[in-house]
């Protein structure tokens, strides 16, 4: 049976969830070309420069913060009422999605009325133009802020939901092992709760307060630390639901099956402990951090390696299988036999392929001595199109054409422009992120809307900044053309009228090597979150002790000697 006729009621939640998400995607997409257009200098005619930082606070916010988080709320709300055969429970499911989306609206407000010159609310004008990091000491008005702590307290009910699922199911079940797609939203969903804690208390004990006039200023070093404590796991909540799907649907599209549950299970169970204590990596440079600790981060950072290769060998591993079961020979020349006419299956190969070279930028960027050299260079956003505007964007994309089918009981409109779009995508990323990490070497900074100096000339490494520059504009032009050619197939399939039978079904087959060679520890959840808060607290307590000790307000601590 379709997904939409067993669970009509979460399918109901999980499209409206896709549609908030959606319509991020295209107002975040049209942000990105005007800003790749300004900064590259081939038209800066459309916004002030000074504007130019508002649409990218809202570039960022839209795509990184809203548009994920709308997917993921909706993809995980499929894959568990999916695998454990039951309705969420609709109360707090979808009291969770008004909450996400009433934070949405304010923030999203906040950001616009900075351009559009709203009238101003609680005495202040709007104006929010801090950026998607949203640290101090730039400031936004309250509105944003309250906006965000809606969208994550949302997002927290999102995953009590799930949780309820699970102890329903476990009534009925209690031996069974939790499925796999469950088990990997619930991994998910406790590095979640650990991790937002963070940016919690940065949004309510301070920036609420301050953006409110209540105190008079907080600590910029603390308040970036709270964010970056959960700035890095929060690229793990991308990624993890990438991986649910490269691990549990690509192989099925591929034609084959999982390799192995227990090692799905192991490195989901890595990202839980290993994804918060790493947070310093993002502030290599800040001082009043002791270098011993930014050394202990850089080390788990290497750790946390670990899953995403052991993911590489794994899924490309399963996706050979699937050749091979039909009828594929040959070292490489398999790789010829994939089904590269599916859409879902050629977005999340590509999408796949271009991690693999941004997971090696990260890995730069880990480096504690080389980040120095990268660090706040046009590198780092080349960096992150390649993970979360990649891995995690064209994978959701391209999922949306298997599952929306699905969730609706449409067939996919317009099969032709879905299966061109991940190509278009990967050519677009390709030239604009090679380029902007060559900028970045090239010393380009980022955030920076007009990035020319009179009487400085920036060092070519290969070319020249404006053959960089041309391709950037180039590939940010392919990426907004991909994501229409994406909302275009999608709006179409909605309108569509239902009929026929689907082609698709929701069907996963079981892995070669099941749960049942699965160690029953790792579904132990409270031994792994003991244990990832352990590791936090060594990394964390000291540090964080020494910002707070001389009163949570006061900025500059001293550093501790080292
Ligand atoms: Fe990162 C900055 C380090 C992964 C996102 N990162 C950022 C920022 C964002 C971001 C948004 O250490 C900027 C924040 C800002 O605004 O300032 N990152 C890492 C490391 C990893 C990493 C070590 N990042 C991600 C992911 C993201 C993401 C995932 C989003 C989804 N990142 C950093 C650091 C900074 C940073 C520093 C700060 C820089 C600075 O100075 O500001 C690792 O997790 C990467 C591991 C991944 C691999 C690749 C494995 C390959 C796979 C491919 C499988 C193949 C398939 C098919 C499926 C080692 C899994 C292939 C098919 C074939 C046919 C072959
Ligand atoms: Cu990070």
């Amino acid at each position: 049976m379709v997904y939409i006729d067993s669970y009509p009621k979460t399918a109901k939640l999980v499209r409206s969830q896709f549609i908030v998400s959606f319509v991020a995607l295209g107002i975040g997409a049209l942000f990105g070309i005007v800003q790749a257009l300004h900064r590259t200098g081939v038209f800066d005619g459309l916004v002030s420069s000074s504007d130019y930082y508002t649409l990218l606070t809202g570039h960022g916010v839209l795509l990184a913060l809203v548009f994920t988080t709308f997917f993921i709320a909706g993809l995980f709300g499929w894959a568990v009422s999916n695998t454990l055969e039951r309705e969420l429970p609709q109360r707090i499911a979808w009291g969770a999605f008004w909450l996400m989306l009433v934070g949405t609206v304010l923030a999203t407000v906040a950001i616009l009325g900075g351009i559009m010159g709203a009238p101003s609310i609680l005495g202040q004008d709007l104006s929010a133009d801090v950026l998607f990091t949203f640290y101090a000491p730039m400031q936004a008005h309250p509105m944003f802020y309250v906006g965000a702590a809606l969208l994550i307290v949302g997002s927290w009910f999102a995953g009590l939901a799930y949780f309820k699922s699970l102890w329903a199911w476990r009534k009925d079940n209690p031996d069974e092992r939790i499925p796999l797609q469950t088990f990997m939203v619930l991994t998910t969903m406790l590095m979640w709760y650990i991790s937002t804690i963070g940016v919690a208390v940065e949004v309510v004990v301070f920036l609420i307060p301050w953006s409110l006039g209540l105190i008079s200023q907080v600590d910029p070093l603390l308040t970036r630390t709270l964010f970056w404590y959960f700035g890095h796991p929060v690229v793990y909540f991308w990624l993890m639901p990438a991986y649910l799907v490269w691990y549990t649907i690509l192989p099925k599209l591929a034609g084959g099956r999982l390799f192995s549950d227990p090692l799905a299970r192991v490195v989901f169970v890595l990202f839980l402990l290993l994804s918060t204590p790493v947070g310093f990596h993002h502030q290599y440079v800040d001082p009043g951090i002791p270098e011993g600790f930014k050394a202990i981060a850089m080390t788990n950072t290497m750790f946390l390696l670990l899953p995403s290769l052991l993911t590489a060998f794994t899924v490309v591993a399963s996706v050979e299988h699937g050749a091979r079961q039909r009828g594929a020979t040959g070292y490489v020349s398999w790789i010829r036999d994939l089904p590269w006419d599916k859409p879902a299956f050629t977005g999340c190969m590509l999408a796949g392929l271009m991690f693999a070279a941004g997971g090696f930028s990260g890995m730069i960027n880990a480096g504690m001595n080389i980040n120095y050299l990268i660090h706040n260079t046009l590198w780092v956003p080349g960096h992150f199109h390649l993970t979360v505007g990649t891995a995690f964007a064209l994978t959701a994309m391209a999922i949306s054409y298997w599952l929306v089918p699905q969730l609706t009981g449409k067939q996919l409109k317009r099969r032709s422009v879905a299966v061109a779009q991940p190509y278009v995508w990967f050519i677009g990323m390709a030239l604009m992120s090679n380029a902007m990490h060559r900028a970045g070497l090239a010393g380009v900074p980022r955030r920076t809307a007009d990035p020319t100096y009179d009487e400085f000339a920036f060092s070519g490494v290969a070319g020249g900044i404006g053959e960089m520059r041309i391709q950037i504009a180039i590939g940010g032009t392919l990426l907004f053309v991909g994501a229409a050619m994406f909302l275009f197939v999608m709006a179409e399939t909605w309108l569509a009228h239902r009929g026929g039978t689907l082609s698709v079904n929701g069907h996963i087959p079981e892995p070669l090597s099941g749960a049942d060679h699965s160690p029953r520890v790792l579904d132990n959840y409270k031994l792994w979150t003991a244990i990832a808060l352990v590791l936090i607290v060594i990394a964390y307590g000291p540090p964080l002790w020494s910002m707070v000790a001389d009163g949570i307000f006061a900025p500059g601590s001293p550093p501790i000697p080292v």
